[in-house]
């Protein structure tokens, strides 16, 4: 069984072993598909730059609504909004609202109403590439950056990652907004919508999160497999915004429910991490209409290790008596931490949170006691 160990110390193999395959297999897929430099429908007229070619006075008048500007490479009678730009200079048509990159990517040429304009300058960020993508030479941000590609930013979570093209599930380094440490990886959930940040899974049991401060602080586990992202990070990325919660469950019989929470955030360290804000719930994984989810109970609580007790039962120590790290009330109605091995062929209470100490969610249609898979995820709201 693993220990606690930091992800730390996972996250510098991961740099020294991992960054230049991680770059190499995944493309950054932002593409702003929309301004593709092809010729649209027929054109014509005035719209005349320095760059283009001199207007063929053959042409006769317009019809009304129309006027001369190019159509391809040829002159004719269109819609000013349908006219093209055709680039001489660059032996290049741009469609109308496109625009065109040089080779080097040290200029930017717009095509509006027939029309050509230069940006004042144009250059890539140190972030990002010159390149050609479907057609369309521009710079393009990096893999874990994201914007025009004059100015790129690092993905703050995965919600950003998503939004600039990526829809595999996996790692991505991210730096939440105003987290002072360096870019650190987080696992991405893209299904559901996408953009899932994760910051808690139990797969198996072979992680223990009995786990001390410092370890849920820092975090620990294996972000593919079992792990806790860290109460650091979670505090960052909840307060950059507003978010969602959701998490995922499945029984032993392979039952699958999942919470949601329109709006979830804790808070500092200052404040041992108190879940301060959980919204309302949506989902199955509630069974009475009346009564409150199994997570309810743990608003506003703080969190809890077996050496920090900030549990809201005086005489008990809550995160002992559970065997997990946790925002524990008197002491729980879930605990997604607990004891994932423990045996309960013959528990002496199949309530969650009972006298059983095991990984469970308080009244699931099935099974509630002892859950055998669990995934707590954040997206922006
Ligand atoms: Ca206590």
């Amino acid at each position: 069984m693993e220990l606690c160990t930091s992800m730390n110390v996972k996250y510098l193999l991961f740099i020294l072993l991992g960054v230049s395959c991680y770059r190499g297999r995944v493309v950054d897929g932002q593409v702003m598909g929309s301004f593709k430099c092809t010729p649209k429908s027929p054109s014509i007229s005035p719209a005349v730059d320095t760059d283009s070619s001199p207007i063929d006075t053959t042409i006769p008048v317009c019809d009304d609504g129309m006027v001369k500007c190019y159509n391809g490479s040829r002159l004719g009678c269109a819609m000013l909004e349908k006219c093209v730009c055709n680039l001489t200079t660059a032996d290049t048509i741009i469609s109308s609202g496109g625009f065109y990159v040089n080779d080097n990517c040290t200029s930017r040429a717009h095509c509006i109403h027939g029309n050509v304009t230069w940006d004042d300058e144009y250059f890539c960020s140190s972030n990002a590439t010159c390149e050609e993508r479907d057609d369309v030479r521009r710079c393009y941000c990096v893999v874990g950056y994201h914007g025009d590609g004059k100015t790129c930013t690092r993905h703050t979570n995965c919600q950003d990652a998503y939004n600039a093209g990526r829809s595999e599930n996996g790692t991505y380094i991210i730096k939440p907004t105003n987290w002072p440490g360096s870019p650190f990886p987080v696992y991405c959930n893209m299904t559901d919508g996408g953009g899932w940040t994760v910051f808690q899974r139990r797969v198996n049991g072979s992680v223990d999160f009995f786990c001390n401060w410092t370890s849920y602080k820092e975090g620990f586990g294996e972000l593919d497999h079992e792990f806790w992202l860290g109460n650091d990070k979670l505090y960052y990325l909840t307060n950059q915004g507003r978010y969602t919660l959701r998490i995922d469950l499945v029984d032993r019989n392979g039952s699958s429910y999942f919470a949601k929470y329109d709006l979830f955030r804790i808070n500092d360290e200052n404040d041992n991490y108190q879940l301060s804000e959980l919204g309302t719930f949506s989902g199955t994984a509630k069974t009475r209409s009346k009564g409150n989810d199994a997570l309810r109970h743990h608003m506003n609580q703080q969190f809890s290790t077996h050496d920090r007790d900030n549990d809201g039962f005086g005489n008990k120590d809550c995160a002992r008596l559970r065997h997990g790290g946790w925002w524990y009330g008197i002491c729980c109605t879930a605990n997604l931490n607990s004891d994932y091995n423990v045996d309960l062929i013959t528990p002496p209470s199949k309530k969650c949170c009972g006298l059983v100490t095991s990984v469970c969610w308080r009244d699931l249609p099935g099974p509630d006691h002892n859950l055998k898979y669990t995934e707590m995820k954040i997206r922006p709201v």
